[in-house]
C-alpha cells in the first residue's frame, strides 16, 4: 500500500480535464501528494522549467522524476503504485482502454467541443455528429457500472474528467443537452455511479465556476 513519505507533486488547473483524472487516480491508489495549482494564461517558472516541451499541466514529479501526458502520468501510477489497479489486466481490454482514451481525447473532447462552438455546418448537424460519437460509448458501457467494471478504472478516469465533467458543462452553458437521458441511459446511469463516488466529487470543478471557464474557452475559440 502507498504509504505518506510518497513524495510525488502534481502541477495542475483547475478546470483541467487531464489534471483531474491524474487527482482521481492518486486518491484512488491512496497516494499522498502535493498539489501545485498553476495558470495556464500565465504559466511558471516551475511548469516552463519542468515541461519544457509541451509547456502544459499535467505535470507530475515523483522523487525527481518529471513526466507529463496524462495519460502517460495515469499508466505509470498504476504501474508504480500496484494497489487498486486502474488498467485492465488482460492484454486486450487493456489496449482497449487505452484506444477509447484516445479516442474520447482526440474526437470527444475537443473536436466535438470545437464543432459545436464553431458550428460551420449549423448547430443541429454539429450536435449530430457529437452524439454520432458519443454513441460509441454509450455501447461500450452497456451492462457495465463503469467501462472499468464494477469500479473505476482507466476509461473512466479519462471519459469521467473530459465529458461529463467538463465538455458537457460548456454544451450546458450553450444550453444543449448533448448526452439526455432517453438516448444515452447507460451513460446517464454512469454518470450517476462516477457521482457516487468521494474521490470522483472530491476532484472535480465546481460545476458553475467552470461552466463560466468553459464560455470563456468557447469565446476564444468563436474568435480564432
Ligand atoms: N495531452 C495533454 C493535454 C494537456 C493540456 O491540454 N493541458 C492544458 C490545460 S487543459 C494546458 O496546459 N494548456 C496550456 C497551453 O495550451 O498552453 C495531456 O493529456 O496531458
Amino acid at each position: 500500500m502507498a504509504t505518506k513519505e510518497e513524495d510525488v507533486k502534481l502541477l495542475g488547473f483547475w478546470a483541467s480535464p487531464f489534471s483531474r483524472r491524474v487527482e482521481i487516480a492518486l486518491k484512488f491508489k491512496g497516494v499522498s501528494y502535493e498539489y501545485l495549482e498553476q495558470d495556464i494564461f500565465n504559466k511558471s517558472a516551475l511548469l516552463l522549467e519542468l515541461n519544457p516541451v509541451f509547456k502544459m499541466v499535467p505535470v507530475l514529479v515523483h522523487k525527481g522524476k518529471i513526466l507529463a501526458e496524462s495519460l502517460l502520468i495515469l499508466e505509470y501510477i498504476d504501474q508504480t503504485w500496484k494497489n487498486n489497479p486502474i488498467l485492465p489486466q488482460d492484454p486486450y481490454e487493456k489496449a482497449m482502454a487505452r484506444l477509447w482514451a484516445k479516442f474520447v481525447d482526440e474526437q470527444v473532447g475537443p473536436v466535438c467541443f470545437k464543432s459545436v462552438v464553431k458550428a460551420d455546418k449549423g448547430i443541429d448537424v454539429a450536435i449530430e455528429e457529437a452524439q454520432e460519437l458519443i454513441t460509441f460509448l454509450e455501447k461500450e458501457l452497456s451492462g457495465k457500472d463503469f467501462f472499468g467494471g464494477k469500479t473505476i478504472g482507466f476509461l473512466d478516469m479519462v471519459a469521467g474528467s473530459m465529458i461529463p465533467f467538463c465538455v458537457a458543462r460548456a454544451w450546458e452553458g450553450m444550453g444543449i443537452d448533448m448526452i439526455p437521458e432517453e438516448k444515452f441511459p447507460e451513460l446517464n446511469r454512469w454518470i450517476k455511479n462516477l457521482n457516487d463516488i468521494e474521490i470522483v466529487r472530491e476532484c472535480i470543478p465546481q460545476r458553475e465556476k467552470q461552466i463560466e471557464h468553459m464560455m470563456k474557452v468557447a469565446e476564444r475559440i468563436k474568435l480564432a
